[in-house]
This record gives C-alpha cells, structure tokens and sequence, in this order.
C-alpha cells in the first residue's frame, strides 16, 4: 500500500527488493516501508462491522439451547454475538465479547473466576440471581450487574422464577488479545453466601450518601448491582433539569460511587435516554460500544449505516465510527444500556473525540 504524501512510505517494488523481502521474510523479520502504511493508519480503522442483532430473531434459538444442552455441561449456556469481521476472537466489537445467557428455574451454573471483567443486564424472567463473592443479587429486568476480574461468581434462577434471559458483557477478546486471561473454577462448586441478600446496593446504592465507615479496597466498585427503578427515575429528573448532550441526549454513566470513575478497570457502562422524537448530533470517537435498547423504538446511523431497533436489539458501534441515535416515537423516551472499553482507552491517554463534520469526516452520514 504506497502513499505519494512526503513521510508515506513509497517505494516501488524491483526485482532486487523482491528478492530482498524474501530473504527477510526466511529470517522472521521484515521491511518496514513494504507494511508501514497500514499499521500506522491516519485514523483508526476499525475492522468491526456496525452490527444490529434483532432480539425477535434470537430470542427463539436462545430458548431452543435449554432444550439442547444443560447447563452443567455447557458451563454457561450462552448465545454469544459475533461481529462478521471478528469471528477469529469471539468479538461482538473491537475487543468486546457479548453473549445471551439462559437459565431454567432451578439452574445453577457452577462458581468461577477469571482475568476477564464482566458484567450483566437482565431482558426478561423473573428469578433471577448472581453470587458475587459471597454477594447475593437478585435481578430484575434491566438491572445491571457486575462480575468484576477476578471475583467468584456464579448465576441461577430460582424454582419457583421463570426461563431468564440477559445479556453477559465481558473484555475477553482484550484480555486475551493482551495474553493475560486466566480462568479457574470453584473448588467447592458453589460459594458460601456470607453477606446478606443484596447487601452491596443497599450499603452502596442510596444517592449522594456513603457508609461513614468501610474499607472497601477493591479497584472496582463496591456497588455490584445497579437496579433499573432508581436508574430511570434518575435520568428523567435529569432530563427535567437540562438539556443534556447534543450528541449522546440524557447520558449518565455507572460509577463507582467511591471514585467516580468507571465500574470497572476495564469496562465502563452507561445508559442514556433519548426523548421522544430526539435525534442526536453525529459525532465520533475512540472506544468500542455495545448497546441494548432497555426500552422503545428509534434508530442509529452508524458509520453512514442505518439500523431500525426496539426494546431488547442489541448493536454496536466500532471505534471511530460516527454514530448518531433518534427516538422514533413522538410520545415515548427510549432507553440506550450501553458498555464500552473506554477505561482502557482512557487509562492509555488513547481517547479523541469530535463532531461530525468538525475535520472533514471520512465517512458520510447517508
Ligand atoms: O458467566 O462469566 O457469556 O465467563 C462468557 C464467558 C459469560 C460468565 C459469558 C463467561 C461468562
């Protein structure tokens, strides 16, 4: 790939270079000006597609998988999302996993760990639970979980709940992609419950106020579920007290509530709502996002794509790709669940943002 731009590698091929090229390639090495243009890209070229994945195409061939296999044997029972482009890692997005998990009342999946962060957001049944060490958290729908690097988890329902589904979440493609996974699971099967039921957000949870005393010392927050009823109330007092984003609407992040940063080392969450008839500023940045729709109907044009989606959809929107949303309905808000990689980008001084339009843009809006 040869540039004519002075600083552009541009050299033509002779028959002496080929020969050269071929006696490199016999010693594991290589000349820089024949690759230099495409691994240092003048903006990040994300190999993801933009995908949508409908719920109502899924939704049957993930309940089929009870009938398939157990959840003993599969381990988790999940239906992951593959990006087109990145079949190869197991990725939804850039470095990101996502997956539909499914569990019959009564299941149990067995206690593990690993490197990998994860976290959860529920779509439907009722029942459901997840063991963070030692933490019980029931859930409900649109409830945010977190399973954070190295903590023992497990995830059931209870006998008397419903079929559940959510959604998992984790940076395994990253972490392995950084040869750093590890993975191991509980040496008794099931973790001893030594806290109360849902003692992380009701010690964690309440708006503005913290525990006078606590030593929590973990690099991720101590806040482990995020429930959906104080969430929504808290973006639509938001949305009655400003205007928002032009480009992301009324977005508020998960936080560790003793930091203020992202719930996690590696993965950031958000939810973000859209008024009704709201469309959004297109705009671009660094970072790969996974979305569901928590709630309503509207549209996301993404990389000059456009994509029709409804409560449940999941999509993603790859890194440098100028994306905006709308609420197609006039009288109902919707609701964007979203995760990202940005504490990772960020942490390595690596985040750029810009309007659409504001350098040119290199991808048009259609
Ligand atoms: O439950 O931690 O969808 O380890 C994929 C890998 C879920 C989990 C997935 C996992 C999990």
């Amino acid at each position: 790939m040869r540039e004519a731009v002075a600083g552009r590698a541009n050299v033509e091929d002779t028959k002496e270079l080929l020969s050269y090229y071929s006696d490199l390639e016999k010693l594991e090495a290589g000349a820089l000006w024949t690759v230099a243009n495409k691994i240092e890209p003048w903006f990040p070229q994300s190999v993801s597609a933009p995908v949508l994945w409908r719920y109502r195409d899924l939704r049957d061939h993930v309940l089929r998988s009870l009938d398939l296999v157990t959840a003993e044997k599969a381990g988790r029972r999940v239906i992951y999302l593959a990006n087109p482009h990145r079949r190869d890692v197991s990725a939804a997005v850039g470095w990101l996993y996502t997956g539909l998990q499914v569990m019959q009342p009564g299941e149990v999946a067995s206690s593990h760990q690993h490197s990998a962060s994860a976290l959860r957001f529920i779509m439907e049944g009722e029942g459901a639970y997840t063991v963070v060490d030692g933490h019980k958290m029931t859930l409900k729908e649109n409830d945010f979980v977190l399973t954070p690097n190295g903590s023992w988890h497990e995830h059931g329902v209870e006998a008397q709940g419903t079929p559940c589904i959510w959604q998992d979440g984790l940076d395994i493609p990253l972490v392995n992609a950084l040869e750093a996974n590890f993975f191991a699971v509980h040496p008794n099967g099931r973790q001893e419950m030594t806290y109360a039921v849902d003692d992380s957000t009701h010690t964690y949870g309440a708006p503005g106020l913290m525990p006078a005393s606590g030593t929590w010392s973990k690099s991720y927050s101590p806040l482990l579920k995020y429930e959906w009823a104080p969430t929504y109330d808290a973006l639509q007092r938001y949305a009655k007290a400003g205007e928002g984003s032009a480009f992301d609407g009324v977005m508020m992040n998960y936080i560790n509530p003793l930091t203020g940063g992202p719930v996690m080392q590696t993965i950031g969450a958000s939810m973000q709502l859209l008024r009704p008839g709201e469309r959004t500023k297109a705009h671009r940045h660094t970072g790969s996002f996974v979305y569901q729709v928590a709630k309503g109907k509207g549209y996301s044009i993404i990389a000059g794509k456009r994509f029709e989606w409804e409560a449940r959809d999941i999509f993603c929107v790859p890194s440098w790709a100028v994306h905006e949303h709308g609420n197609s309905s006039d009288s109902e808000d919707a609701c964007l669940f979203a995760f990202n990689d940005l504490p990772v980008i960020r942490a390595l001084g690596l985040y750029r943002e810009e309007a659409f339009g504001d350098n040119g843009g290199h991808q048009p809006v259609t």
